[in-house]
Order: structure tokens, then sequence, then C-alpha cells
């Protein structure tokens, strides 16, 4: 619910929604296009260098005009200015939500509980450039007195998926005798793989964790203390081979890091929205301060084109509203991401993690459950190799699955002809799930009428397609906040909070209460349900059958 005006899906903007879909469903859009000339211009929009080309979605001028009355009666301006403004709007954790504070320029004010936050925003980002600096240049030395030549971020969850993401997007910036890895998985394959191949003498470990009590991350520092300890046998090489990105500067000192190597935030900060902060220190290493904060500058002029575009010019608002048509009125249950770009392969996984940790609610801002569907399953891959996997389904299947192209002009790695093969590919496969192939066309080319049915496409299956010219950080940083505030719109629309994740606590409560029950020596006591202590059993007896 939002404003106090009745459940979503009985609001009058809603059901005119719904009614108009009846119309819009049987159009298709072959014929939507050949009616219209200019429908490729009319629905695109350019902001700060992103085209959004959302002509292929299944829309007329009156979709858009309904979708857009729904966002003003949600009361998505007054959203808007509550979040940019430091409003506590993450409500069941009483915070402020302002990663957009995190990329705001120096001399701008924000105020949170009557304090200034932007001088502590640029006081860390300027702590964790002059680090950045000294570990690039070989002056951060480590205990033996090598220089760093391995930065490993240990962390998971949003302490994680952004910096890596970010990091694997931008590497073609890095430099070559500096080299920056990532574990977060609590299966120890993950730090020893990491790990196999380091020096200890020349790895910076950043022990990335907000609350700095997050188990994997914890166990994966230990084991990280302990590998160091063992190739130094000092206790004082920590100092010089560990530093951490937290806001827990107690757990941070118990854990032997000096606080002065320690890089804070705020309870402002998401975690999944917080890859802008110093939880982007792996990266900073990686790419220098400059381009770091050239990725700043994206993300700001992103935030602003969100805070002052009239919504029907507005990206985040657009890319919104037609998600909210397809999961509210064509049932549609996923939402594909298909970069062409090999650089954002990790993008569709840290979507996934932005929108449906986000949006993943079944309880409204009112406490009561909503009466509508919410965030839908976000997934994908870069193209073209889902192409010779699952595309098939998108072409043929019998779901319906909106999806988002995304590309650029130019290459950050030219070689010979892929960059041209590459985009073709992109261009092709929207214009195919659009506009199919009929029967008849299909018949033309000669296939035998056995196989005319196999080897039609219906088309109608929309799709959204950004393209950029290169894929520089201030693009990336412009790609990755049209993305946050499409969820924010979102979110705001179908009434949840956005900024909570109560969903990800039961099972680690109850992994907490077996964790000492497959350890113990003795056969345990077990309570839990007939399946759980049955697996629990399973496992011990598969572990002494190999003793
Ligand atoms: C993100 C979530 C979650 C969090 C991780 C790591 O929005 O809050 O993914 O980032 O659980 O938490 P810590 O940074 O506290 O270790």
């Amino acid at each position: 619910m939002t404003k106090g005006r009745g459940t979503l899906s009985q609001r009058p903007e809603w059901l005119a929604l719904a009614q108009h879909c009846e119309t819009v469903r049987s159009l298709h859009l072959r014929d939507l296009f050949a009616a219209d000339a200019e429908r490729a211009e009319r629905f695109a929009v350019e902001a700060g260098g992103l085209l959004l080309d959302y002509s292929k979605n299944r829309i007329t001028d009156e979709t858009l005009r309904l979708l857009l009355d729904l966002a003003r009666a949600s009361g998505l301006k007054e959203r808007i200015e509550a979040m940019f403004g430091g409003e506590k709007i993450n409500v069941t954790e009483g915070r402020a939500v302002l990663h957009v504070a995190l990329r705001a320029p120096r001399q701008s004010r924000l105020l949170v509980d009557g304090e200034n936050i932007i001088p502590g925003v640029h006081a860390v980002l300027d702590r964790m450039s002059a680090f950045a600096e000294r570990v690039r240049g070989g002056d951060w030395r480590g205990h033996s007195g090598r220089p760093i030549r391995h930065v490993v971020n240990l962390g998971i969850g949003g302490s994680d998926l952004g910096p890596r993401m970010v990091w694997e997007a931008l590497r073609h910036y890095g430099q070559p005798d500096l080299q920056i890895a990532f574990v977060s998985n609590i299966d120890g394959s993950d730090f020893t793989s990491v790990t196999r191949e380091l020096d200890p003498a020349e790895t910076l470990f950043i022990v990335c964790s907000k609350t700095f009590t997050t188990q994997e991350t914890l166990a994966n520092a230990h084991a990280a203390r302990r590998w160091c300890l063992d190739a130094t046998g000092d206790e004082s090489a920590i100092a010089k081979h560990f530093v951490a990105v937290s806001s827990n500067a107690q757990e941070v000192a118990r854990f032997g890091i000096d606080p002065a190597n320690m890089f804070g935030f705020w309870d402002w900060v998401g975690g999944r929205y917080s890859c802008t902060s110093a939880v982007g220190l792996s990266v900073m290493i990686g790419i220098g301060p400059e381009r770091f904060r050239e990725m700043l500058a994206g993300f700001h002029a992103l935030d602003e084109h969100f805070r002052t575009a009239p919504f029907e010019r507005n990206l985040p608002v657009l890319l919104a509203l037609l998600g909210v048509w397809y999961n509210g009125f064509f049932g549609c249950e996923s939402h594909c991401v298909l970069p062409y770009s090999q650089s954002l392969w990790r993008l569709p996984a840290y979507l996934q993690q932005l929108d449906m940790e986000s949006n993943g609610k079944g309880i409204g801002l009112d406490g009561n459950p909503v009466a509508h569907q919410t965030g839908p399953i976000i997934w994908g891959e870069p193209g073209t190799n889902g192409q010779h996997a699952f595309y098939q389904l998108l072409h043929q299947g019998t779901r319906l699955v909106p999806c988002d192209f995304i590309g650029f002009s130019r290459s950050n790695a030219p070689l010979g002809r892929h960059h041209h093969m590459l985009m073709a590919n992109c261009f092709a496969q929207s214009q195919a799930l659009a506009f199919g192939r009929t029967r008849r066309e299909v018949e033309e080319e000669g296939v035998s009428a056995r196989l005319v049915p196999h080897r039609s496409f219906e088309g109608n299956r929309p799709s959204n397609t950004i393209l950029a010219p290169l894929l520089t950080p201030g693009v990336l940083g412009k790609l990755i906040a049209l993305y946050e505030h499409k969820v924010f719109v979102q979110g705001a629309i179908w009434g949840i909070n956005s900024f909570d994740q109560w969903g990800v606590e039961l099972g680690k409560q109850l992994a907490d209460r077996i964790i000492p029950q497959l350890e113990a020596d003795a056969e345990p006591e077990l309570s839990h349900d007939a399946s759980t202590n049955a697996l629990i059993g399973h496992y011990r007896r598969g572990r002494s059958s190999l003793r």
C-alpha cells in the first residue's frame, strides 16, 4: 500500500492498466512497428551517453501514459525526495538510505540527524586513495619488506558481489603487476584455490565486512591469518598484510587489525548498495583512485538524472515501469539480463542480489501481506555464450521472459572482427525475439511441412536495449546506478521496503544450531524435523565411512 490508498491491485490506476492490457495483449510488435515509422525514435531515451531503446516492448503510448499515472499515484516523486533528503525510509531498521551520498561531490551537503555527512564520505575516500597509491606504487611493504603484488578481498554478499563485478568490468584498467582476487564462500576450496599460487610475503588481505560478524568472512579471515602466520611465524606481520573495511572498529581491533588501517562506512549504506563505499577498496587499488573517482562521477550523473528528469524521460523510471507492466499484467515470473560484454560477466549475479534481496518481499510497508506480485527472478549470462545455452527457451519456450540487452559501440579489447560479430548478435537476438518468423516465411524458404511449426518463431517477445559508446568507469557507474534506481522505483510502486533483508536471517540461525551437531564427536541428540535429522545422520555416517 502507498499513501494509504488501499491495496495496489484495487487502485484505479492499476485497474486501468489491467483493462488496457486486455487490448495490448493481442497486439503484435510486428504490427506496432509497421503502423508507426517513428516508434524506434519515440520509445528511446538517452541520458549521459546511455541510450535506452525500449521500443521492442509490448506497449503503446497509452500504456506509457497509464504506467506514468501509476508512478505518480504511488507517490514516487515524494519517495525519491525522501531518499535523497536522508529520511529514514528503511523503516524496519530505522535507517536512512544514502548510497547516493557516497558519490556526491565534495562541496555538496546532506544532513543526517543534523550532521552533514559529505565531509566524512570524502575523508574516507581520501584515506582510501592515499592507501591505494601506496600499494600501487610499491610503498606499502609486506612484513619482509617486499611490495604487495596480490590483493585478496575477503567478503560475501554485498561485501563481495559489487567489488567483484566492478573489478571484472574494469580490470583492463588494472596494473599488470598487481593481481586482485576475491574469496567469499565458506567452502574451503574457495580460499585454498585462490591462495594456492600466492606468495604470503606479497599478499594483502582486505577483510571486508560491514558488521565484522559474518560467519563466512570471519572464518576466511581466520584462515588467512593462519596462512600468513604459518609463512611468517610473526604476529606483527598481521598489521602489514591485513586491512579492514568495516563499521565495527571494536571487532576489527579484536581480530588484530590496527584500527588505523580500517576504512569505515555507515549504517545508511546497505551491503548491496555499497560498492561506491570503502567496500570498493580492492577495486580502487586495482584501477587507481582517479579511475575510481571517474566511476563515482558516472554514478552521480545518473543519480542526478534520476532525481531531476521528468518521469517520461527518466531511464530508471521507464525501466522500472516496464518491469511492473510485465510482472503485474503479463504474469512474467523472471527477467533476463544479457550483457554483450565478457567484462560484465558478473553483472547478472550482481543484479540478482541487488534486485531479489531488495524486492523479494511479500509484506508491504504497512505490515500486511501484499496482494500483488513483487520482485521477479533475475537471471542471465553474457552474450553470445547464453545464445548457445538457454536462448532456445527465450525464443520458443512457453514462458514470456522480458530481457535487457546491454552493449557497447567500441570494445576494450579490439580483436579482428570480434566486436562487430558480438554486437551483430546482440541486435539480431532482440530482433528475432520481437519479430520472430511466421509460418508463411518459413514455408517460403522451402522448409518441409513437418518442420514448419518447429522452425517458426511467434515473436512478440519484449526486450530493452541499453547501448553506450564504451565500457569506461563512468559508464559502468551510470549503468549500476540505473539498476539501483530501477529497483527503488519498483519497490516504491509495490509498496515494500527495498532496503532490509530479514529473509536471510532464519537460515543463518538454523545453521548455527546445526554446526555443532555436525562437528560433535559423540552422536548428538537431534530434535529437528525428521528430514533434517536424517540428513545430519547420513552426513555423519558419510564422514566416518571415509576415515
Ligand atoms: C546486502 C546484505 C548482505 C551483506 C552480507 C555481508 O545488502 O546485507 O549481502 O552484504 O551479508 O555482510 P557484512 O558486510 O556485514 O559481512
